[in-house]
């Protein structure tokens, strides 16, 4: 990222691979926390946005595309809602999706940095907008791989993995340890969902991610769609569970309920979802 003249009218870009994925706008608010460096961006065309270590995590005209797909096709099949956990998504925008759902009772968000939090409260309101008040919502400020490796056994019905890239704070979430230890305390009935980066711009790591949750869980299936300011636009969500593939079969009712809340996510555009699986990909996996 370039942040040279912070209060001047300027261009920030993501640059990854030789690319450049940016926005005009101006910084709000740049600092160094014991994790990361954290930017908050007022952007001319597309709201405030948020990057971490140069990288974009979300807009506010964008970060749609991104929770409602991580979110929903999880908490539309699990058998039960009653006790959820996400970790990372630090400015609020999963637990935002997940606690549409009336049937949470307890949502555990589990964020290492605390000013990610802190900074999404104060500038980014139109991402966790009234979630951060919700009485179901427990902030638990800790490493998410530490907090895996604690929990009891099959203790929560839905878990969400919303951290970025896998460098940095967010590189543990990406080992098969850390997937084992989701694997244990999902309850038998459960969903699992991670954010799998994109076939296209991080063709490596998203092939990896789905291929050791296929060998941790006993059913597992990415689910693609696009998020425009992410490199090369097009992203995935891998979804796991014990039972069967459930999350290929939500529960209409469930979801209907939540459709009319969506700008993205539908019952019908997650069935296309799944099956957009591009054919390098269906084959790099089935080799
Ligand atoms: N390359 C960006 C990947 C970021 C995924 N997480 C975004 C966090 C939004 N809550």
């Amino acid at each position: 990222m370039d942040s040279s003249n912070p209060n001047q009218k300027r261009w920030i870009d993501e640059h990854h691979n030789g690319t450049r994925y940016g926005l005009e706008g101006q910084i709000i608010v740049t600092e160094k926390s014991a994790y990361q460096e954290i930017t908050i961006f007022e952007s001319k065309k597309h709201g405030r946005g948020l990057l971490l270590d140069g990288c974009w995590m979300a807009t506010e005209n964008h970060e749609k595309y991104y929770h409602e797909c991580l979110v929903h096709p999880a908490l539309c099949s699990s058998q039960s809602l009653k006790k959820v956990l996400i970790i990372g998504g630090g400015d609020g925008g999963s637990a935002r999706e997940c606690l549409l759902h009336q049937e949470i009772e307890h949502l555990d968000l589990v964020e290492i940095d605390q000013r990610v939090i802190e900074l999404s409260q104060k500038y980014l309101t139109g991402i966790g907008g009234k979630a951060w008040r919700d009485r179901r919502l427990h902030i638990n400020i800790k490493d998410g791989t530490r907090w895996v490796a604690e929990a009891d056994n099959s203790f929560y019905d839905v878990i969400i993995v919303d951290g970025s890239d896998p460098k940095g704070p967010a590189e543990g979430l990406f080992d098969k340890k850390f997937f084992q230890n989701c694997h244990r305390i999902l309850s038998p009935g459960g969903v699992f969902a991670t954010q799998s980066e994109s076939p296209e711009a991080f063709q490596r790591i998203h092939i990896e991610t789905v291929k050791i949750l296929r060998d941790v869980f006993e059913y597992a299936d990415p689910l693609y769609g696009w998020v425009p300011i992410y490199p090369s636009g097009i992203w995935s969500w891998t979804f796991a569970a014990k039972d069967n593939a459930r999350y290929l079969q939500p529960i209409t009712t469930r979801g209907k309920k939540i459709e009319e809340d969506c700008e993205i996510w539908s019952l019908s555009w997650q069935k296309a979802a799944f099956n957009a699986i591009p054919a390098f990909v269906e084959r790099e996996l089935n080799k």
